[in-house]
């Protein structure tokens, strides 16, 4: 049977991933979207019928029309919304982060491990973004030797509204974290922030641009400037250095237009349009997954990791000091690593 997929947060980030399910991942539907804003809830479903509309996640479990969950809510209220899903035991794709920081997101791990199989996917999409997977395929292939450093750029145009200067690090870098995981196969050993003259254009309270120094158990170097008030677009970019050459992924696509004596392009405006196809494929490896009982994708593993090196990153953004990520032994239930990409 097709999965009936309740979508928990008709945010931004839900209602994209709501017309997605209903226009282009065969295999499932939307049963159902919750959101305390029950207006905003019901816009999200207008084209979908059939679909309900609910205040709380528990009205649309008890409604008897879900067997599957997604959760878009800011990553603030996802231990309380993953706890109540795991205790239903059903197919979970949870946006990231899987929770913020390291303690709560091992409460996740170790209810999943109860639960004795794993029903979390976490919506790292960029693993699904088709040049990040080429990337990790050269990593993986040895064709350019050894990765020896990542040189990230993550530039946002503007922050939504309470965007806090953690958010820069649990928010933001949390996909570089693990896009770094994903690229290398290793875990993160160390986080260190650097600050220096910040965008006038930053709203009260975040220091932007940051540098985030980043160490891996082999010793690639990573180097990370999050930009979250960049202005003129959104850019997500990855430079890597191998011992036999150099590969850039994330430059600005599309056509080169020449008019009135001037040339450009244009810049993606958001990660909705940057990461749009790598969305649809991490939903619908999701939906094939968990119709065979499996999850597609990064797991809750993956979930602690990121969280744990967001905890560290925070600490850092702090002290100014090197900070090392420290992490619980991986339990079985993780042993296989995260599927990946086709
Ligand atoms: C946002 O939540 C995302 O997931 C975007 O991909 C990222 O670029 C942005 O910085 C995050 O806040």
């Amino acid at each position: 049977e097709n999965l009936r997929v309740a979508v928990i947060g008709a945010g931004r980030m839900g209602a994209d991933h709501i017309h997605r399910l209903h226009t282009r991942i065969h295999g499932a539907e939307v049963a159902a979207v919750v959101d305390i804003d029950l207006d905003r809830a019901q816009a999200a479903i207008a084209e979908i019928p059939g679909a309900k509309a609910y205040a709380t996640a528990a009205e649309a479990y008890e409604s008897g029309d879900v067997n599957a969950v997604l959760i878009a809510t800011p990553g603030f209220l996802h231990e309380a919304a993953l706890l109540e899903a795991l205790e239903r035991d059903i197919p979970i794709l949870c946006e990231k982060p899987l929770t913020p920081d390291a303690a709560s997101a091992w409460k996740i791990v170790e209810a999943e491990q109860k639960l004795g199989r794993q029903r979390i996917q976490v919506g790292f999409m960029r693993r699904f973004d088709a040049e990040y997977a080429a990337l990790g395929g050269m990593v993986r292939s040895g064709e350019l030797g050894e990765l020896l450093m990542l040189h990230c750029r993550h530039r946002n145009p503007d922050t939504p509204p309470g965007f806090t200067n953690e958010m820069l690090i649990n928010d933001s870098v949390v996909h570089e974290f693990d896009v770094i995981r994903y690229l290398t196969g290793e875990e993160i050993t160390s986080v260190q922030v650097r600050l220096g003259k910040a965008t006038s254009k930053a709203p009260s309270g975040q220091h932007d641009p940051q540098h985030v120094l980043i160490d891996t158990a082999s010793g690639v170097l990573v180097d990370v400037e999050i930009f979250v008030n960049a202005q003129f677009g959104y850019e997500v970019a990855t430079q890597a250095a191998f011992e036999d050459g150099i590969v850039d992924i994330g430059a600005d696509a599309g056509p080169y237009v020449r008019r009135a004596g001037r040339w450009g392009g244009q810049v993606t405006p958001s990660f909705i349009e940057r990461f749009g196809t790598a969305y649809d494929v991490e939903v619908q490896s999701w939906v094939d997954a968990a119709l065979r009982g499996e999850i597609g994708g990064p797991s809750a593993w993956d979930g602690y990791a990121t969280a744990a090196c967001c905890e560290a990153g925070v600490e850092a953004q702090k002290s100014g000091e090197r900070v090392a990520v420290v992490l619980n032994e991986k339990p079985a239930l993780y042993a296989g690593g995260a599927p990946r990409a086709a």
